[in-house]
């Protein structure tokens, strides 16, 4: 699993990051324990002309944002180049800003889609964490980012967070709405677009809790696996976008019941596998 040869690569990068955890950590351990169940799954019937291409895990230094984050960035500067697309297995939210920072290299905006309970959207007074990224990319790169967020929980995030959002024009789209047109929904999100290029990001906490246990920071009423997916599926054939790109976060493995959300969220890394690779 591991040719790095072609430039049809799909990369798979893993950023065992847990220090900025607004609450549990533990996330650190995901990245070695989806590989796992990704690859016991079928991938055999993956196109022969694309290679996964799994750098394996960015070596953090403990406790240090610096150092680990600047490792990342230049594993993220070769992945850029080497691979057709990728997928990084966090780890904390808080990689996803450096991953858009990293993007931004390359293109001058992108539309910045995440699954989540959470808007992350925390006052920077309160500590800079994996609850304060989004804030941080909204106010770091403005106009630069489009932030979409999906399935987030109106009962999980304080009122100010949600005010904060739509001062700045973050496009919400809550748990209500989503279960009741996620067949559709691609074509709301369509309207919604600004660029030709999409990163998507996907907080485990969007599934349900009972399909999803072993998060950071459990959230009821959530997705289940089968709406995430088929959502997956509508927006990365949305035509005339590219999608750049996507991380899963926020899995503690410890608070998983069975490695249920775990397999859940290996299923959907195979699911972003495929579509990549038939997205052409
Ligand atoms: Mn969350």
């Amino acid at each position: 699993m591991s040719k790095c040869v072609s430039e049809n690569n799909i990369c798979i990068i893993g950023y065992p990051w847990d220090w900025n955890t607004a609450g549990d950590p533990g996330a650190r351990y995901a990245p070695s324990i989806l590989r796992k169940y990704l690859y016991e799954y079928n991938i055999i019937s993956l196109d022969k002309n694309i290679n996964i291409c799994d750098l394996g895990d960015v070596k953090i230094a403990p406790g240090d944002p610096f150092i680990s984050e600047r490792r990342f960035e230049e594993a993220l500067d070769i992945t850029q180049n080497i691979c057709k697309r990728f997928i990084v297995l966090g780890g904390d939210h808080s990689l996803t800003k450096i991953v858009v920072k990293n993007i931004l290299k390359k293109h001058d905006e992108i539309d910045l889609l995440i699954f989540d309970a959470h808007l992350d959207m925390r006052k920077l007074s309160e500590g800079k964490s994996s609850g304060t990224y989004l804030r941080e990319v909204i106010e770091e790169f403005e106009r630069r980012v489009n932030p979409i967020v999906i399935g987030y929980r109106e009962h999980s995030n304080p009122m100010y967070m949600i005010d904060y959002a739509k001062e700045r024009g973050v496009k919400l789209i809550d748990i209500d709405h989503v279960k009741k047109t996620f067949h559709e929904i691609h074509n709301e999100i369509m309207r919604y677009l600004k660029s030709n290029n999409i990163y998507i990001s996907i907080d485990a906490d969007v599934l349900d809790p009972s399909q999803c246990p072993g998060v950071n920071s459990i959230s009821p009423d959530g997705l289940f696996l089968r709406e995430l997916r088929e959502m997956l599926r509508n927006i990365i054939s949305i035509q005339g976008v590219r999608i750049l790109g996507a991380d899963i976060v926020e899995i503690v493995p410890k608070k998983d019941l069975g490695d249920l959300c775990i397999r859940n969220m290996a299923l959907i890394t195979l699911d972003l596998i495929k579509y990549f690779i038939t997205s052409g």
